[in-house]
């Protein structure tokens, strides 16, 4: 039985993973550490919250008082750091708080760790979620990522994940604190933020608007449905040793154009409007500092634990766009006051290119 400390359980892929662990491990305790910022919603876990083995706190990752105290109440064993400041976009807008959650609160919970883990009877593990963007952009025809392709961030975003991952991998070489980093590609698929490309795209043509396609469209992602990013890092847990590195991506590299054109078809199909839902797409100023491509080689996670992603796209974006469509409500509700002034922000002046 393991006692887990999940940061950032309310988020997208922490609540994903939160249902995931509970489902498959009904017997682990798993506490929710979770500062409930615009990106963190409580219902997204209605599923599993009378569950026995559950118990969510609201608190930061950055507040030591508040770590130490779960460390010692729980017995954690195990700590799977999902808490973050997520999305690029905002982070070229205001970094300050990716600075301080994604660098800050990662230094935090390995100082706990380390504090609370001197006696290393038990197995502990503490596995930290990080993200493809730290090794920067890829040449079109350049080979995908590796475990050992230099990092190389462009963005505040990017940039502060990078700082935690060597963090992560210091506490591991100094203190022996016995750690485990994940990089994923982009994930896709129910509970994501409206704000990431696939639900706004989703939603702004359910909802008749413009829908924002940056610089060219040309640029490439490789997406993983998040399940199999949650039983990617279960098989990490289980198989990893002490200062591993695994690279989890779905070998699916897209255009974001293509992505776009894929969703408005599939959406006359399923909400015909009078028109094609493509007629709204728009393209727009590019992001600053726009990686062009990513892509992981995930050889690692299937030569060493066997892992491989059980979703194809095809499946997983069916699957999205059905959960969206039938949770319309809860994208009504995510997107609070606070939404509407980012939105604005983001979109209101960004200039449609001719
Ligand atoms: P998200 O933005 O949907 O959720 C982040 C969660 O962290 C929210 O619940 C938020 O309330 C919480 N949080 C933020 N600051 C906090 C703080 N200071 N203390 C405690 N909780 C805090 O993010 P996501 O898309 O689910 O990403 C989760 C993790 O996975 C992040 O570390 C991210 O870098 C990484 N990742 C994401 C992707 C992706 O495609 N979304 C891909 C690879 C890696
Ligand atoms: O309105 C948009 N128009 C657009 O063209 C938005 C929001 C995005 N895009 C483009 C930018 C990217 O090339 O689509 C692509 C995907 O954008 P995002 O959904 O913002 O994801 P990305 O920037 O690739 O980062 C995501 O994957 C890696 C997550 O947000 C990160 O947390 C994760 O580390």
């Amino acid at each position: 039985m393991r006692r887990l400390l999940v940061t950032g359980g309310a988020g997208f892929i922490g609540s994903n993973f939160v249902r995931y662990w509970i489902n498959r491990y009904p017997d682990d305790r798993v506490v929710n550490l979770d500062a409930l910022t615009y990106a963190g919603n409580l219902e997204s876990l209605q599923a599993i919250e009378t569950a026995p083995g559950y118990r969510f706190v609201p608190g930061d990752i950055t507040d030591r008082e508040c770590v130490d105290r779960l460390f010692a109440e729980e017995a954690i064993d195990t700590v799977v750091n999902f808490a973050a400041e997520s999305h690029v976009d905002r982070s070229i807008l205001g970094p300050d708080a990716f600075i301080s959650t994604n660098i800050h609160g990662t230094f935090t919970l390995l100082e706990a760790a380390t504090a609370a883990w001197q006696d290393a009877s038990q197995e502990q593990r503490f596995l930290q979620v990080s993200t493809d963007e730290v090794y920067g952009s890829l040449a079109p025809d350049a080979p995908a990522f590796t475990e050992s392709h230099a990092y190389a961030p462009n963005s505040p975003y990017s940039a502060s994940k990078a700082a935690s991952d060597h963090l992560v991998r210091a506490w591991h070489e100094t203190y022996g604190l016995p750690v485990l980093t994940t990089n994923c590609s982009n994930n896709y698929g129910p509970y994501q933020f409206p704000e990431k490309l696939i639900p706004l795209v989703i939603l702004n043509a359910l909802e008749g608007k413009p829908i924002p396609v940056y610089g060219d469209g040309m640029n490439i992602r490789d997406w993983l449905y998040v399940d199999d990013h949650c039983s990617g890092i279960d098989a990490v847990l289980q198989g990893g040793r002490p200062g591993d590195v695994f690279n989890i991506g779905g070998i699916n590299e897209w255009r974001n154009i293509d992505i776009v054109r894929l969703i408005c078809e599939r959406l006359d199909e399923l909400r015909p409007g009078t028109g094609s839902y493509q007629d709204l797409i728009t393209f727009v100023t590019d992001r600053p500092g726009h990686d062009r491509r990513y892509a992981i080689d995930a050889t690692r996670m299937r030569a060493d634990l066997g892992w491989q992603p059980a979703h194809d796209f095809e499946t997983g974006i069916e699957a999205t766009l059905q959960w969206y469509l039938a949770n319309l409500d809860w994208c009504d509700r995510v997107r609070s006051g606070e939404y509407k002034n980012y939105y604005q922000n983001q979109y209101g002046e960004r200039t449609p290119i001719p």
